[in-house]
């Protein structure tokens, strides 16, 4: 039990450490013998992490004063940390407990006490097929929450970035984040554009959402598809007419610069991108009828 899982954290502190983040303990998914099990499906990163940038400066973080991770303090095991360390620690009773979530989605469905915990959490899309786990950021709030963060922009941030890329990492508030979800392997059919609370991967003040064929991001790599109606899900801004108009076409998901969105079905100059972009939206329009109030905020996009 102490060894298996300890073996497990030591893979999780591999992808950790891949990903440029210092693991400060970690709690793998839920595992029936350690009681709590929501606590345990979090990983216990350091919400600073997402602050301060990650690898250079992680090493500062003590964790000690980490007031925005919610419910985690039973996590936090000495035990578990020298565990994950220990270099001859290659025993495995076989004690394998029950795999990761195939998304936020499902975490919530099959944890529903993870509801308004937002944080990071280990995900495997494939289940036991051969994709490794790894860890998203999950909005369990909004809206009924099991959101996947699949990008989020940041100040001064430059391509690529988008639905089929691959850059940064999601609790890296300082550098973009894309996931490349159709190697990921999630699948979804909604989603939600949201801005960025101040140093956080929590929505701000502005959300929205639509729905969208679970074929979306494959379908749609040079096309752009009609997203309406889009539905406010946070902010004052409640423009009838299918939403936000500068959010009503989606796709054209092969674009390497943005999460595309415009109020047109024209994507084929760079110059005129609009939607998400590495460095925050960019919507044209700034007001609530036509882009939402979004414009030069910095943003996110979850799928469920
Ligand atoms: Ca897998």
């Amino acid at each position: 039990m102490r060894r298996s899982r300890g073996r497990r954290i030591l893979l999780l502190s591999s992808l950790l450490a891949a990903c440029g983040l210092e693991v400060t303990g970690v709690g793998l998914v839920s595992d029936p013998q350690d009681g709590g099990a929501a606590g345990d499906a979090r990983v216990n990163g350091d919400a600073s992490l997402a602050a301060d940038g990650g690898a250079e400066e992680g090493g500062k973080d003590s964790g000690a004063s980490d007031g925005s991770q919610l419910g985690d303090a039973g996590n936090r095991d000495a035990g578990d940390a020298s565990d994950a360390n220990a270099p001859g620690d290659s025993g495995d009773s076989g004690d394998a407990g029950p795999p990761p979530p195939t998304s936020c989605k499902t975490l919530l469905a099959a944890i529903p006490s993870t509801f308004g915990k937002n944080g990071p959490y280990t995900i495997d899309p494939d289940g036991t097929g051969p994709k490794v786990p790894f860890i998203v950021y999950c909005e369990m709030s909004l809206d009924s929450g099991g959101w996947t963060l699949v990008g989020h922009s940041a100040p001064a941030g430059a391509p690529p970035f988008g639905w089929t890329t691959a850059t940064g990492s999601p609790l890296n508030l300082a550098l973009p984040y894309s996931l490349n979800v159709p190697a990921s392997g999630l699948t979804f059919t909604e989603v939600l554009l949201a801005d960025q609370a101040t140093a956080s991967l929590d929505a701000g003040t502005r959300a929205y959402k639509f729905s969208v064929a679970a074929d979306f991001v494959a379908k749609y790599l040079d096309a752009a598809v009609s997203t309406s109606p889009v539905t406010t899900v946070l902010g004052p801004c409640n423009p009838g007419g299918g939403g936000p108009v500068m959010l009503q076409n989606g796709g054209a998901t092969s674009v390497t610069d943005s999460f595309f969105f415009r109020d047109n079905a024209t994507f084929n100059d760079p110059g005129l991108r609009f939607g998400l972009l590495a460095r925050g939206f960019d919507t044209y329009f700034t007001n609530c009828n036509q882009g939402g109030d979004l414009k030069t905020r910095q943003g996110s996009v979850f799928v469920r």
